[in-house]
């Protein structure tokens, strides 16, 4: 090694502007979590021991001097050190061995002896080759060609088997026997001592003997170290778990984290307590992250061609559920351009459910679901709400997801339906069920919900009554009352002309709505007018008309209703609407003009689409049949095959 080594020993050489093999030997040594290094020395001792010790690694050294080291071979080093390394697991190394962090991580998680072997690379003239008999090593030594494979001296060694090699080596050094390879004794004693092959094919293992090893090894290093990472990380709670994944991702090169957006987060978990600019400096503040990057979708697609990174690393429990897709889309994107998938093993850990039941339980707590509708209109432009009318509608409501397209579906928000409400009481529609009932009903659907609620307050009642109803809402975390213009006794609206319906004045309605605004303590809570103008059929100036008075009396929103199957005239509301009015939210509910799609609605401006009766309406007629069905057979036989399996109903609901 001339010049390279002579004012130190040939571990010390620097194999980048700021590592030598020994400094990241142990640098390796003490991420992996060993605490306690035995090493020999010999030439330069001191500045051996000095250099060590200034690196401050969290590591406890036990230095051993070989004072004959110059006479001697490292089976006379490791005789000198026995007492010290006797019945311990050990991994054993040569000083100049230059390894990537992928190899020592596999040599430390391998649970039996191994030395690190290469199926790929040639066998070496002079170095060490493994001799390979049933699966295991039986010899190491440069003379061996048959049945071998290129080794390195890198090795876990179990105890158990540690202990009967260190016996040979201890009797070969009383024998005199101190100028061989440590491996003489090894093969000895190699049926005793069982060492298996660990094959790390072409992943960088080297020793450095000459300048020209040291400058390729260098090269490879420079290579191996300019590698890319990518992790998507969707967490808003990190935990140690998450920091272990982040730690075992660095070690493979530069890691760019992608966070997800709240939109993609939103769309298949829940609302993120932490907002996206926010979970971005978080984890690009953490140790090891090299970038952060935003991931728009669930799909890493499009991150991964402009990113183009070495690696791709996630948990092995993506290849099932609803992640096996974008899995699969990951493999075929790495596949294109010689990527590759790392995938940790996945092991679920109490306590980090926990943490997550935690996070979900907050989400449900008053002051967090309350704005959450206001952020996901901003988010989303479009929100979907769909009808809840009790714990178990609101758990449909929570927990419904499709996969579609490569994307997870779910809806935004649930609708407590004055209609379903009623109906589920087996009253009619008609501001009869009062609103103590109506506030049981939302603790129901908020006891077993994070999602926020939009309240169909009917009426509102008198403004009077309607101030302490909003404050009530307010604090029970609801995120918009709907009120409709209507006075007297109020009857649904797909009734339209055919009951006796009033409406309200505009001045009257304005005045509610002021009284109502004035009342909410927060910026949060939102007041939606609902316009009955074209139910009642008193034509689209009028609808409009009230829209602007509503509005300019401070509706946070405003709903236009229909009983028309043909969706023309509420499109031409909301045309005109948003003509004048480019930004208060607009909602709509397609009982009627059920054939628009929610990506019609959003095209034309409208920012909430409440499914507002379905579960009712489909779920009674279900039970009906079902009722039907035992009277005719005087037994319940017949009906089983359209009732859930009562093991499902009773899991339905896990209990907390
Ligand atoms: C409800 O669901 O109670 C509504 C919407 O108010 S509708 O029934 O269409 O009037
Ligand atoms: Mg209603």
């Amino acid at each position: 090694m001339g010049v390279l080594t002579s004012e130190h020993p040939k571990c010390m050489t620097d194999i980048s502007s700021k590592e030598t093999i020994l400094s990241r030997q142990l640098k390796l040594i003490a991420e992996a979590g060993i605490e306690e290094v035995v090493m020999t020395t010999g030439y330069f001792d001191d500045v051996l021991v000095n250099y060590c010790n200034s690196l401050e690694l969290p590591l406890k050294f036990t230095f051993v001097n070989n004072p004959v080291y110059d006479k001697t071979n490292y089976i006379y080093s490791i005789w000198c050190a026995r007492e010290a390394l006797r019945g311990e697991d050990i991994i054993l190394m040569h000083g100049d061995l230059v390894f990537q962090n992928s190899v020592f991580d596999e040599v430390v998680l391998s649970t039996s002896s191994c030395m690190t072997v290469s199926s790929t690379l040639p066998l070496p003239a002079k170095d060490f080759k493994a001799v390979i008999c049933d699966g295991r090593i039986d010899k190491v030594g440069i003379e061996f060609f048959d049945n071998a494979l290129a080794a390195q001296p890198l090795y876990k060694l179990l105890a158990k088997d540690w202990d009967v090699w260190l016996d040979a080596i201890d009797r070969y050094c009383r024998e005199g026997n101190t100028s061989c390879y440590a491996e003489n004794a090894f093969n000895e004693v190699s049926s005793r001592c069982k060492v298996l092959p660990l094959d790390i094919k072409d992943a960088l293992c080297a020793e450095i003997d000459t300048p020209e090893d040291h400058a390729q090894v260098k090269a490879r290093l420079r290579e191996i170290e300019s590698r890319t990472v990518y992790m998507c990380f969707s967490t808003d709670i990190l935990h140690s778990g998450h920091i272990a994944i982040i730690r075992k991702a660095q070690r493979l090169g530069r890691l760019i984290i992608g966070v997800l957006s709240d939109e993609a987060v939103a769309s298949y978990r829940h609302y993120p307590l932490i907002p996206f600019e926010e979970r971005k400096s978080l984890i690009g503040s953490l140790a090891g992250v090299w970038k952060v990057v935003g991931q728009n979708t669930l799909s890493y697609k499009e991150n991964l061609l402009v990113l183009r990174p070495d690696y791709v690393v996630h948990g092995d429990d993506w290849r099932e559920g609803f992640q096996k897709s974008i899995r699969e889309e990951v493999v075929s994107v790495l596949d294109g351009y010689g990527g590759q998938l790392v995938e940790f093993p996945y092991s679920s850990n109490p306590k980090y459910d926990e943490l997550e039941k935690m996070s979900r339980a907050k989400l449900a707590m008053p002051d967090f679901r309350r704005g959450r509708l206001r952020k996901l209109i901003g988010m989303k432009g479009l929100v979907t709400a769909i009808e809840a009318h009790s714990g178990i509608t609101g758990l449909i409501a929570e927990k419904t997801t499709v996969l579609k397209d490569g994307k997870t579906w779910q809806f935004d928000a649930m609708w407590l339906s004055s209609l379903c409400d009623s109906t589920a009481k087996g009253k009619p529609d008609i501001e009869l069920v009062d609103m103590t009932s109506r506030f049981r009903t939302i603790d129901d659907i908020m006891e077993v919900t994070t999602k926020p609620l939009i309240f169909d307050g009917d009426t509102g009642g008198l403004a009077e009554h309607f101030v302490y109803t909003v404050r009530s809402l307010e604090r029970m975390g609801v995120s918009m009352v709907i009120i409709e213009d209507k006075v007297g006794l109020k009857k649904n609206s797909l009734f339209g002309t055919e009951v006796c319906q009033t409406q309200d004045s505009i001045e009257n309605f304005c005045a509610k709505i002021a009284a109502g605004k004035k009342a909410k303590k927060t910026s949060d809570f939102m007041i939606c007018a609902r316009i009955e103008s074209l139910i009642l059929e008193q034509g689209m100036e009028d609808a409009l008309k009230r829209a602007a008075a509503y509005t300019a009396a401070g509706a946070d929103a405003i709903m236009i209703h229909s009983r028309r199957k043909d969706p023309s005239e509420v499109f031409e509301f909301v045309q005109k609407f948003r003509q004048a009015d480019p930004s208060t939210p607009l909602v709509v509910v397609p009982t009627s003009f059920n054939a628009v799609t929610e990506e019609e609605f959003r095209a034309i401006g409208v920012n909430i689409v409440i499914y507002a009766n379905q579960l009712t309406r489909s779920g009674f007629p279900a039970m009906q049949e079902t009722a039907r069905t035992i009277l005719k057979n005087h037994r319940a036989l017949e009906a089983d095959a359209a009732c859930m399996p009562i093991k499902e109903i009773i899991n339905l609901i896990p209990e907390e």
